[in-house]
């Protein structure tokens, strides 16, 4: 087989962002572009590390992979690229693909999804590498990358290398003088037998079988269309013995049925309608690449992520791979709410806050010292791979139920009477224009820098429900990476106030058009009698004070959220 050095040049715009690289599927499309951002990837291995290494391909099975996939393989053999490992039919969940590079020993991994963003030909598509711990590269390669996206003029490809992508085994050839291998692996099995490792099965299976005096547990868990489909059947249905019918939209979709593949009350409201039946004991749901979870309990009742990952920190001696290595630390996202940081000062372990994105928590997993982590994204996981885990979250949900024969409701209710209960909501503007977004984070971070604001008091809501609070700090949030020392700047404005509420700012880093702001507020309530109000109706004053702060109206031209979650 013969290497081509293909002429072109360079596209604007190929910048990762929180999470890869994403534009719609016609960008994707265009002639070179997906073939420069990959060569761009390659090349950001060095060269002594690269010659006959292994690479982890797969994606979540949107719209467009499997011509990516193509397009990897003919530039993997032409880069001197060793080994490929691709899940059959090019499917991999983000997370099974962070456990096989790890199991693997591989250099890295390219990841074909776009997450939750919608799929199809008029969707998103996206590409994302991760390193050889198995997490997101960090953003000095990301910054790399796209600098070398920059200045491309050409790249190295096999036009003559086809793949069957379908069949599991080995295919091989002979490049100019090296050998090429393309291992097409199970999607589903190293991820299960990873899972079996961390969880206690039997125990699992108990619950959902039942017994004498313990009825069976029922659940729903929806994959939403997206990658997570085999890998529930598989661990849910086949191990775990649960019924077909407790699976919900296994089928993976190349345009994830027309929706959002996205965990939430909006795009997940089939889930929320089922569960408000009552029939059901527990619902999840999961994004198109498997990264993600949504828990809610009987009758629809939701956990927010911020308190999911500190229930399981709290709960942490339920699973078995805890108890084994122990928690060494929590961590979360800055906007995520503080109550895992309560968790852990009650464990009395290490605490850690980052910027948004999963990328952030590797260093501190790989120095031993970060456990368990979370983004108030929908996004929880543990060191047991690099990347957030949705399956994982579930089982870990099952495993708390099973040990602690406990609604969902009462175990959320029990950790708010321990810690108090941290309210929590999100709201975001999708799609507004770019432009006056950016004027808006402006004049935050004017706000913030003048000071203009610390010690007012700043009013919200109406008649009875009016509160005031006061402002202790505002920042625009940086943070020193622990262990390597790198400084990341300007992650969101933060208003915090005199009782440790907060109202966070920031723009996404995953939409591929226009801008979407995110507006994060958290209160914190300790009295008991109050625990059980509806979120969005304690923070409505903090809300109200976020967008008179913001003018966020006036920049936007928007009067309310796209979602809420
Ligand atoms: C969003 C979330 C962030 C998450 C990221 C990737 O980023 O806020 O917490 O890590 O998506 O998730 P942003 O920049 O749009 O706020 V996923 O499931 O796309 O891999
Ligand atoms: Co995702």
């Amino acid at each position: 087989v013969t290497v081509t050095l293909q002429d072109t040049s360079p596209f604007d715009g190929q910048k990762p962002g929180t999470s890869g690289l994403r534009k719609a599927v016609k960008v994707f499309q265009q002639h070179h572009y997906t073939e420069n951002f990959v060569q761009c990837i390659i090349d950001s291995i060095p060269a002594e590390k690269r010659r006959g290494c292994t690479l982890v391909v797969g994606g979540d099975g949107r719209f467009f992979m499997r011509e990516a996939v193509l397009i990897i393989v003919r530039m993997a053999a032409a880069n001197e690229i060793g080994q490929l490992v691709i899940g059959q039919g090019g499917i991999f969940s983000t997370p099974a693909v962070s456990c096989i590079i790890r199991k693997m020993k591989a250099t890295g991994g390219i990841l074909l999804t776009a997450s939750h963003n919608p799929g199809g030909p008029d969707g998103d598509f996206g590409i994302k590498y991760n390193i050889e711990n198995g997490g997101p590269a960090p953003e000095a390669i990301t910054n790399e990358i796209f600098s070398k996206t920059k200045t491309i003029k050409s790249y190295k490809i096999c036009h003559d290398i086809t793949v069957d992508l379908d069949t599991i085994g080995s295919q091989s050839w002979e490049i100019e003088g090296h050998t090429f291998t393309v291992m097409i692996r199970d999607s589903v099995e190293d991820y299960t037998l990873l899972m079996k490792e961390i969880f206690d099965f039997d125990l699992l299976k108990t619950l959902i079988a039942g017994t004498e005096g313990q009825a069976p547990f029922k659940f729903i868990a929806s994959a939403m269309h997206g990658v997570t489909g085999p890998y529930l059947k598989r661990i849910l249905c086949q191990e775990l013995g649960a019924p077909e019918s407790y699976t919900l939209k296994c089928e993976p979709k190349e345009d994830f049925g027309g929706h959002h593949p996205d965990p939430n009350q909006t795009y997940a409201s089939d889930l929320v309608e089922m569960l408000k039946k009552g029939e059901h004991q527990l619902g999840a749901a999961f994004d198109g690449d498997g990264d993600r979870n949504m828990i809610l309990g009987q009758n629809g009742f939701f956990v927010t992520p911020s308190d999911s990952v500190a229930v399981i920190a709290d709960n942490a001696t339920c699973i078995p791979y805890f108890v084994k290595t122990g928690l060494k630390g929590v961590a979360r996202s800055m906007p995520t709410s503080a109550a895992i940081d309560r968790v852990g000062q009650k464990l009395g372990v290490e605490c850690f806050e980052v910027p948004t994105g999963w990328k952030f928590f590797g260093n501190l997993m790989d120095a031993q010292r970060l456990s368990l982590c979370g983004e108030e994204s929908f996004g929880t996981g543990s060191d047991h791979i690099r990347e957030k885990d949705g399956v994982w979250a579930f089982l870990a949900w099952l495993s708390i139920i099973a040990s602690k024969k406990m609604s969902v409701q009462d175990i959320l209710k029990d950790f708010w009477k321990k810690y108090g209960r941290g309210f929590f909501v999100r709201c975001d503007y999708e799609n507004v224009e770019a432009e006056g977004a950016k004027k808006m984070i402006e004049l935050l971070r004017q706000t913030a820098k003048d000071e203009s604001l610390v010690n007012k008091s700043l009013t919200g809501g109406s008649g009875q429900d009016q509160k005031t609070y006061q402002v202790k700090s505002m920042d625009d949030f940086s943070y020193t990476d622990p262990i390597d020392g790198i400084v990341t700047e300007k992650q969101g404005v933060r208003m915090i106030f005199t009782d440790g509420s907060r109202v966070i700012f920031r723009l996404s880093g995953t939409g591929s058009a226009g801008a979407t702001i995110r507006v994060y507020v958290e209160s914190y309530e300790p009295d008991e009698s109050k625990h059980l109000l509806d979120a969005q109706i304690v923070l409505k004053p903090l809300l109200d004070i976020a967008l008179k702060v913001s003018k966020l109206q006036e920049f936007t031209g928007r009067e309310i959220p796209t979602v809420i979650t």
